[in-house]
């Protein structure tokens, strides 16, 4: 049988290579072996005080840099998770089950609501609105960063819970987190992670940066007073990071990638042109699908559609085990 896999996004934001390199070519590839869901979270976005201008743009923009990434509408199913009212209905259900203690347990609540004065409600219950998305589609795998494994522990828990209390209903999904090797680290300061909240625009490349701009910033990028070009993450953080851009957007090894450059510049201008090279189909497909908005809502039409077929079944079948009278007469 093949493995149901989910997954979602943020429309908060561009795009940029640590996602496209770390998350999203891996979503494009798991959708030839996979059954494969995956979602613009606009839902969690509102946690997060989105301007509603931007996120209707971003979410919107999201999905098309999605697309032109090379996620096949035939292959996959991409929808938004507003227009699947689903993901809400189980999240209460779910909530009904979900304690304040293991909420409050929550690194990223921690963080994020650090120093405020006021903290909405949604970011205490972000992560099980999240369960609620994995859940629902009986997901097996669902491939995340590093940053998101206590709330797949938590979707699990909450998924055991839930079987043991009212009877078997939840896939218990897997999380499927890469190596921490597979990180791209800021071109400005190697070692942070390329991050679109935390890093200057000098440190991220943009999915939709231009030639030129990836240029400068390649060339700018911080390596050391060394001259050798090695990978070695712990003293030369900087270099390794190129080496290792330079060997997954040419396909090679990190060993392979290292020897074919003599000097810092020549491995800069190597990169430089390699990324050039990956990111430039990625770009003129989006130009494309930019220019065709009711093209790219019309794949997330049919995605909803085909999401909330699932959907529906899911939450029927937790609602009946949970004692909720069903609508109807029989
Ligand atoms: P933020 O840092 O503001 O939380 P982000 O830049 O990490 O945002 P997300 O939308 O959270 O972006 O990430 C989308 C996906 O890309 C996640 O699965 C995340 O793990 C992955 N990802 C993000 N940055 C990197 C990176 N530098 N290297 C590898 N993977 C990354
Ligand atoms: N919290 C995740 C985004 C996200 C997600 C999901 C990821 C929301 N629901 C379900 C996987 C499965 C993030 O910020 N990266």
């Amino acid at each position: 049988m093949v493995k149901r896999v989910f997954s979602g996004t943020q429309p908060t934001g561009e795009l940029h290579i640590g996602g496209y390199l770390g998350a999203f070519r891996g979503w494009v590839e798991m959708q030839h072996t996979h059954d494969a869901f995956y979602c613009v979270v606009d839902l969690h976005a509102l946690t997060a005080g989105e301007e509603p201008t931007r996120l209707r743009r971003h979410t919107l923009e999201v999905a098309s840099l999605l697309l032109a990434v090379g996620l096949d509408p035939d292959a996959c199913t991409l929808f938004v998770q507003s227009h699947v009212p689903e993901h809400a209905q189980l999240s209460w259900l779910l909530e009904c089950t979900a304690t304040m203690g293991e909420l409050g347990r929550m690194t990223q609540y921690k963080d994020k609501a650090a120093g405020r004065e006021s903290v909405p409600a949604g970011l205490f219950t972000y992560p099980v609105l999240m369960a609620a998305d994995i859940l629902l589609y009986d997901a097996d795998e669902v491939p995340v960063g590093e940053d998101q494994r206590q709330h797949l522990e938590l979707a699990r828990d909450l998924a055991s819970r839930f079987n043991s209390r009212y009877g078997p209903t939840f896939v218990v999904p897997e999380a499927i987190i890469p190596p921490v090797g597979a990180r791209v680290m800021d071109l400005a300061e190697p070692t942070r992670k390329m991050s679109k909240s935390t890093s200057s625009s000098l440190g991220t490349i943009r999915v939709l940066d231009d030639p030129a701009t990836i240029e400068r910033k390649v060339r700018r990028a911080v390596t050391d007073i060394d001259t050798e070009v090695r990978y070695d993450r712990g003293t030369k953080p900087g270099v390794s990071n190129l080496v290792e851009l330079l060997a997954v957007a040419t396909g090679r090894s990190r060993e392979e990638a290292a020897a074919s450059q003599a000097g810092y510049a020549s491995l800069k201008a190597a990169t430089a042109e390699a990324l050039i090279e990956m990111l430039h189909p990625v770009q003129e497909r989006y130009v494309e699908l930019a220019g065709d908005p009711a093209g790219v809502r019309a794949v997330l039409e049919k995605g909803a559609a085909k999401a909330r077929e699932v959907a529906g079944t899911t939450v029927s079948r937790a609602s009946q085990a949970m004692g909720l009278l069903p609508p109807g007469r029989s």
